[in-house]
């Protein structure tokens, strides 16, 4: 796995963050030492794969990046009359993924697309996972997505969506901010990639509250909504049409 070291020197001009060739080469190392808790994520949608999805029905992962969780969830499902589809709008990491999933899934019923998430269509659909990406749309555009999918589940499907929070309090807030700061010095983090990454990043990945979320899944007509999971300021909620 090649390590991230993309903000470790000096940039003279900083610019927004974007998913590169560069970051797809690193995006591994640099997802699992900057999301805390991504590896149990992952392993658990596994297991909601199993509980939710159904026979002859799709299995959408939007922001799917290089694919680790439709892998998850193929690999806990052996059920080929499902379709799993892939979203991501970097050629970047569509290209890898079709590798990546190719070489452990080849007999899987996969079809990767190259497109914005707000472009596609979603029918048929019995679980919808959104793993970290809702959190690059404008904040605007993000209902509109969820009532997409929502009106392309099936009943009895689900909406898997995770995200990092931010916090209504101030202190919880700095607190959190701070935690997670330690958990990418541990992860071997130096403070100059440290600070330019969260530059780069600042008008790229605008954070929601967790009420936000919450009141946001309602509203776009999920019957059932609860948050299944957090590690430091990153959660992940499941959100059931019945
Ligand atoms: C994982 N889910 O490993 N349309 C399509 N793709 C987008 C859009 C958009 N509008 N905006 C961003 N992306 C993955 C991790 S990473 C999270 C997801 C992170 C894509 C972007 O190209 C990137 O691949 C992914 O969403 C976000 O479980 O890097 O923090």
């Amino acid at each position: 796995m090649s390590k991230d070291d993309l903000f470790a020197k000096p940039q003279p001009q900083l610019v927004d963050f974007a998913f590169t060739d560069a970051v797809a080469d690193v995006f591994p190392d640099m997802i699992r030492r900057s999301v805390p808790g991504y590896d149990t994520v992952i392993a658990l949608l596994g297991v909601l794969a199993r509980q939710y999805a159904q026979a002859d029905s799709r299995v959408y992962d939007l922001g799917s990046s290089l694919g680790a969780a439709t892998l998850s969830m193929a690999q806990q499902l052996r059920d080929h009359s499902i379709d799993f589809i892939c979203v991501d709008n970097s050629s970047a990491m569509t290209q890898r993924c079709q590798q990546v999933l190719k070489r452990h899934i080849p007999n899987g019923n996969v079809s990767i697309i190259c497109d914005d998430i707000q472009s596609i269509t979603i029918e048929n659909a019995s679980l919808v996972v959104i793993n970290f990406t809702l959190q690059f749309l404008a904040p605007e555009q993000r209902l509109g997505l969820l009532q997409a999918i929502y009106s392309g589940l099936r009943s009895g499907g689900a909406l898997v969506l995770s995200e990092k929070l931010k916090f209504t309090d101030k202190t919880e807030q700095q607190q959190f901010t701070d935690l997670h700061y330690e958990f990418k010095r541990a992860n071997g983090y130096s403070e100059l990639e440290i600070s330019q990454k969260r530059s780069a990043l600042e008008n790229v990945l605008i954070p929601d509250s967790l009420e936000v979320h919450k009141k946001r899944l309602t509203q776009a007509g999920f019957q059932q909504v609860s948050q299944w999971f957090q590690c430091l300021n990153f959660a992940s909620f499941l959100a059931v049409k019945h």
